[in-house]
């Protein structure tokens, strides 16, 4: 049986090697919440709304990971169906457009074939209910409840139009979806968390044309002229939107990471692991910003192609 503290470094040593990740220099504070005796979905669904609340901590984010009873050999164990704890709902209409997250289009339309009733009026960011899937039981439903949810709401600090555009994201990444594997074990529900790099929500979550879709809205509140690409009205509608997220998350006391940092301390984070003499796994493509690549340090080099054990690794979804 492996102790607590075996699991607290077998989840950071996980962390040290997730090749995606630029945030990787705090990989020796991740703290481990223990719920590995949680049987039942009530008990399991609990343990998460303690995850978030402990990771949230009122805005001053804790990086944690809560390991649930780990799969018997040849077992799927137990399932969390949720990418993330919280995410928006994606409500498809019969034209194709979505109101909401696109990205969570289908997992909204079965959470509501299983019974979820979205709130009688709705937004673009309605939280899903959780999906938890113990063996023995058919997946169980769960709210969460409204208060173990931080939200910040978008606003810029010289466009007072954007608070209009009435945005919001949630304070907290918690992936859901991932197991943790390492020491012969594997957990198939190990939800972890830490605070976001606001390129995650500036440019991807509301820039991407297969999420928010924003930066055409966001041009033409600018005043800009769309009609050649030439003239780059993308790029400056990303700069004010990640603009606008990191001044909204500062403002509101909710830690968030700019990209230009990030690169500076992931850089750190190199130089300590080859100091160590362990060479860094990296993804060029997920650890360069998706905003200024090459005025990042980051760009400017590769990183390890082994992706050694412990790891958080990509399991098929459960749904
Ligand atoms: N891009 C996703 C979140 C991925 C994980 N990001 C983190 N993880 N920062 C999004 O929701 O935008 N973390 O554990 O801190």
């Amino acid at each position: 049986m492996p102790t607590a503290d075996d699991l607290t470094q077998l989840a950071r040593i996980a962390w040290r090697n997730n090749a995606r990740c630029i945030g990787r220099l705090f990989w020796n504070t991740l703290e481990l919440l223990n719920a590995r005796t949680a049987t039942g979905a009530d008990e399991i669904f609990e343990a998460c709304v303690a995850h978030l609340r402990h990771s949230t901590n009122g805005g001053k984010i804790r990086s944690a990971v809560t390991l649930f009873a780990p799969a018997a050999e040849g077992e799927r164990g137990i399932r969390i169906w949720n990418r993330q704890l919280v995410r928006y709902a994606g409500y498809r209409a019969a034209d194709g457009s979505v109101l909401g997250d696109p990205d969570q289009a289908d997992f909204t339309a079965r959470v509501m074939e299983m019974g979820w009733q979205p709130p009688r009026e709705r937004t673009a960011f309605d939280i899903l209910p959780l999906v938890i899937d113990v063996p023995g039981d058919r997946p169980r439903l769960y709210t969460l409840p409204a208060d173990a949810v931080l939200e910040v709401a978008i606003h810029h600090p010289d466009l007072p139009w954007f608070a209009e555009l009435g945005l919001k994201w949630h304070a907290v990444p918690v992936i859901s979806d991932m197991a943790l594997v390492g020491d012969g074990l594997r957990f198939p529900a190990a939800p972890f968390s830490g605070y976001y790099m606001g390129t995650e929500i500036g440019s991807r979550n509301f820039g991407d044309e297969s999420r928010y879709n924003l930066l055409p809205v966001i041009a033409e509140k600018m005043g800009i002229d769309r009609t050649a690409r030439r003239m780059l009205w993308k790029d400056r509608a990303l700069v004010e939107l990640n603009t606008a997220v990191l001044h909204s998350y500062r403002e509101a006391g909710v830690a968030i990471v700019d990209h230009h940092t990030a690169s500076t301390q992931f850089m750190q984070h190199v130089r300590n692991e080859e100091g160590c003499g362990r060479e860094v796994p990296g993804d060029w493509s997920w650890l360069v910003p998706p905003l200024s690549g090459s005025a990042c340090p980051v760009f400017h080099r590769y990183y390890g192609s082994e992706r050694p054990e412990p790891a958080f690794v990509e399991q098929p979804p459960a749904w």
